[in-house]
């Protein structure tokens, strides 16, 4: 099968391959980058050049720090990339392949690059045998795993090696490789399958990505045949100890551990009355001796509550749990964040946690796969939300301070021809990459550079048309799904498609509280949850009350009438009425637009797309039958437009 070439077509090398390069060094990744340019200058007719002979671009890892950053210059006709790690030089040439005929016009003065964020993260949620509920890929739509298929590694790598290419060229460099739900198949890549992993961790090394597990909290009983898990049991350390001893035999450079603990009944340190940092700082003593990190999840919460029981909120949970922990975690271990305090909802506050544990180390983790955003049926470009959220300030303060020493994602990507099943879904993965490298770019210009690099002959109507039909595309799902950030209006399990009380009378703790008189959810310290108050001034302040709340928000933090006005000045029920209307009209004006470009976007990928609008079209006008009737039936408010409402 071909591999879709994603946003590294040949033609993106157009300008480095019609050069004379010289790249200087030597090293695994230095190796890399000769062979990228090499390949290029065949293709464009320009060539590698010695070290006396003039040269138009010159590539240089002056050093073997392993660092990532790297500066461009260009004078006397020379454009000059310096490095002193090999990462470093490898995203140096990608900065010129982004720059294309740019990067050799003129006169350019010394920049300097490097990311704001250390660690930059994909993990997969693959299983190694397919899951009798959750198939090959949890939460995947991208077809198969890319790793794995039924049961074993796939023993074609070329594909694990040129998504490792991709990653690298918009600067992720790390990787998890199975599920954080980690069954009995998947357990063993700790032990005895770990052989299965060094194969990919050898695939995906050469571009600067280190390979991650998924391991379970209680693999010293089910591998180890121990009686315990305890954290703190001498046994249980010693068998750790050994067992990551052995992965790095196996995977020198191997990056650590990735564990989902006392979270939606996978085991962890709660069954043996240990705290979470007890849990995580267990794993972290086993890596420290090898380099390596733990990623300990927070997204820790009563999955068996009762829905009459009004004092639970799952919002407060990952704070009330992590919180109190404060300063005891290791130092090579990092707490893993959702962004929002929920799951990866369409619209949720920034999770509290986020800026309230200044003395650990934290990570923020995004949902590049579209579980609650249209599974990769429905255009929906995250960038926006991810950006939103990654510029928020606990203190109040606009892009500023430290926010994560981590971004992680969620990968959407899988074994389909155009890696994410949805083609254009492949603008998300590109974009998480390069808000991790740089958390305060424009998501716009990102999707620029995804558009020029993507399709760099493309005519200014296809990248209108591009624009047009991802730009506002986060919003326009938001319109016709739950609104105000209520969320959860959702089928249950599967999670696609509308159900307004699918998950209200359910044990999972995600609620809306509709009735005759309003719908919310009252999160305020002073009559509800008190999940506002877990935030900073001027945050805490702000959600309070309904009247500084923001729009977006208020039914995630308040209770209100129908009649409530919004800012907006329009009420609760029109806004609803008016916004889902909305949402389908620019869907289906999406799915023109895209109908317009068949003759400058190739047919079969055309075509991949254009069935996908008639789904997307399809179910938003469901979602917007189906949560306007609910809410004329419970409000029996009309809409003031006199619009059909069945
Ligand atoms: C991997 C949500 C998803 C689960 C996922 C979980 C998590 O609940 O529906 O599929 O499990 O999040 O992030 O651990």
């Amino acid at each position: 099968m071909d591999i879709d070439p994603a946003w590294l077509p040949p033609a993106a090398f157009r300008a480095v391959g019609g050069r004379r390069t010289l790249v200087r060094g030597a090293g695994p990744l230095v190796d890399t980058v000769r062979g990228e340019v090499a390949a290029a200058c065949e293709r464009f007719g320009g060539r590698m050049v010695p070290e006396e002979a003039r040269a138009d671009l010159v590539l240089e890892l002056t050093g073997d720090t392993g660092d990532e950053g790297f500066a461009c210059v260009r004078a006397d006709g020379t454009t000059t990339v310096t490095a002193s790690g090999g990462p470093g030089l490898l995203y140096g040439l990608f900065h010129v392949v982004r720059l294309g005929e740019d990067a050799f016009r003129g006169e350019r003065a010394r920049e300097e690059h490097r990311p704001a964020v250390a660690l930059r993260m994909l993990d997969h949620w693959d299983n190694v045998a397919v899951h009798p509920v959750m198939g090959q890929v949890e939460r995947g739509y991208a077809g198969g795993s890319l790793f794995w298929s039924d049961g074993r590694a796939r023993g074609d790598l070329e594909r694990v090696r040129a998504y490792g290419r991709l990653l690298a060229a918009c600067g992720i460099n790390a990787v998890a490789v199975n599920n954080v739900n980690v069954h009995e198949t998947e357990a063993r890549l700790l032990t005895d399958r770990i052989g299965e992993v060094a194969d990919i961790a050898g695939a995906l090394r050469p571009y600067g990505i280190r390979t991650h597990l998924s391991v379970t909290f209680a693999a010293p009983v089910v591998l180890g045949g121990l009686p315990t898990a305890d954290p703190l049991d001498e046994r249980v350390r010693a068998w750790w100890a050994g067992a990551t001893a052995r992965v790095y035999e196996a995977i020198g450079d191997f990056g650590g551990f990735v564990v989902k603990a006392d979270s939606e009944g996978r085991p962890g340190p709660f069954a043996y009355g240990r705290t979470h940092a007890d849990g995580a700082n267990l794993l972290a003593a086993a890596l420290a001796p090898h380099g390596g990190t733990v990623h300990w999840r927070a997204f820790v919460y009563d999955h068996r509550q009762d829905w009459r029981d009004r004092t639970t909120d799952r919002a407060r949970a990952a704070y009330d749990h992590f919180v109190p922990l404060d300063g005891e975690f290791a130092a090579n271990a990092v707490l893993q964040v959702k962004h929002g305090p929920m799951d990866f909802q369409v619209r949720e506050p920034v999770s509290p946690l986020i800026g309230a544990m200044p003395r650990t180390r934290l990570a923020v983790e995004v949902q590049a796969t579209q579980e609650y955003t249209g599974q990769q049926r429905h255009v929906c470009w995250l960038g926006p939300m991810w950006s939103e959220a990654l510029r928020f300030r606990p203190d109040g303060e606009v892009s500023a301070g430290r926010l994560a020493d981590g971004l992680v994602a969620v990968s959407n990507v899988g074994d389909d021809p155009f890696w994410t099943g949805h083609p254009l879904a492949q603008a998300n993965l590109y974009t998480f990459g390069r808000l991790a490298w740089d958390p305060a770019a424009d998501p716009r210009a990102v999707l620029g550079e995804w558009i020029a690099l993507t399709r760099p002959e493309a005519p200014a109507r296809l990248e209108a048309g591009l624009r047009a039909v991802l730009d506002g595309s986060w919003r326009t799902y938001e319109k016709y799904t739950a609104p105000l950030g209520v969320g959860f209006m959702v089928q249950p399990g599967h999670h696609y498609g509308p159900s307004v009380d699918g998950y209200e009378y359910s044990p999972w703790g995600t609620y809306h509280f509709a009735d005759r008189d309003g719908v919310g959810v009252d999160r305020s310290a002073a009559t509800g949850t008190g999940y506002a108050s877990q935030y900073a001034k001027p945050w805490s302040e702000l959600y309070e009350s309904p009247d500084t709340c923001p729009d977006d928000l208020l039914l995630f933090f308040h209770h209100v009438p129908y009649g409530h006005v919004l800012h907006s000045g329009k009420t609760v029920i029109q806004h609803i009425y008016d916004t889902h209307f909305e949402g389908v009209e620019e869907a289906e004006e999406a799915r023109r637009v895209w109908a317009g470009l068949t003759d400058l976007v190739d047919p079969a990928q055309h075509a991949r797309v254009a069935d996908r609008y008639e789904e997307q079209v399809r179910c938003a006008r469901e979602w917007r039958d189906q949560v306007n009737s609910y809410f004329l039936r419970k409000s029996g408010v009309p809409d003031e437009r006199g619009r059909t409402i069945h």
